[in-house]
């Protein structure tokens, strides 16, 4: 006799589910706790089937990055075929991409296969302000990716970075938010300042600003939050959402994900984005 593993008593399913398919283009994260591993995990969490292309992997746990390896040309394009030609990823995100080489390579793969729901975190500046991608790459993001985006999420370092200008203030994040539209992106999501203990997020469509703000929910415990982020905007998007629903919802998952991340690690502890699960 075969005993079926069946911890909640659901019992034989009578039929096939049916689930929308995301798609994330990313790093890994060895820790667990960001990039591919976050994205995965949120996808999970958000009951919509993650698929993946690796774009690098990073040796890493909560206290640092010991080592990165970019991914060659040929086992990226051969993942994004895999995914795109079989699973038909109603949504997708972009996440650490490494070099300016990897980026034009990634938009050109875009570019022929486009997915229309593409939310671009252009992981270029951590929120503690350190390099996370060289500055000759700022180029093509501007100019091959975020053209191709529905969506582009980034922070206010990444909104400097990206317009050249500094972010410091709900006026300059604003401004920033329609001179990062200019580069050709449906919609821009400029997120985390933190001013007078709320963070306000500002999104613009190229015609209005909608602010999105809340308390502030002080912790340490936030690795790996702008991936987890962007993940449920894409996860929400794949499962047929408005965008404005989207990022409301992400807002209230990525606060929870914060509150009940786990005490693990030396370090900076990761968000759990499991956290309706356990936690
Ligand atoms: O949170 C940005 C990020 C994205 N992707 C990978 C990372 C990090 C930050 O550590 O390691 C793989």
């Amino acid at each position: 006799m075969v005993v079926k593993f069946d911890p909640f008593g659901i019992g034989s399913p009578t039929k096939k589910a049916t689930v929308p398919v995301a798609m994330t283009i990313a790093g890994s994260d060895s820790g667990g706790g960001a990039g591919i591993q976050a994205d995965l995990k949120t996808f999970a969490a958000c009951e919509v089937f993650g698929t993946s292309v690796l774009t690098l992997v990073t040796a890493q746990n909560t206290v640092g990055v010991t080592d990165l390896r970019i991914l060659d040309e040929a086992i990226i394009r051969a993942q994004f075929e895999a995914v795109v030609s079989d699973l038909k990823p109603v949504a997708a995100k972009t996440g650490a991409l490494g070099d300016n080489k990897t980026i034009g390579l990634v938009a050109s793969l875009l570019e022929t296969q486009p997915i229309a729901m593409l939310v671009v975190d252009p992981v270029m500046v951590s929120k503690h302000g350190d390099s996370l991608l060289p500055q000759n790459a700022y180029a093509v993001l501007r100019e091959k990716l975020l053209p191709l985006a529905y969506v582009v999420t980034p922070n206010r370092f990444e909104a400097a970075a990206l317009t050249g200008r500094k972010v410091e203030g709900p006026s300059s994040m604003k401004e920033s938010a329609k001179r990062i539209y200019d580069f050709g992106c449906r919609h821009v999501l400029v997120k985390g300042g933190h001013f007078e203990n709320i963070v306000r997020d500002y999104f613009y469509d190229g015609t209005g600003f909608v602010e999105f703000g809340a308390d502030r929910v002080d912790s340490e415990r936030v690795h790996g939050s702008g991936c987890t982020y962007s993940a449920v905007i894409t996860a929400r998007l794949a499962r047929g959402e408005s965008l404005l629903d989207a990022v409301a919802f992400a807002r209230e998952f990525i606060c929870s994900a914060i509150e009940h991340a786990p005490e693990i690690g030396q370090g900076i502890s990761p968000v759990n984005p499991m956290h309706a699960y356990w936690g």
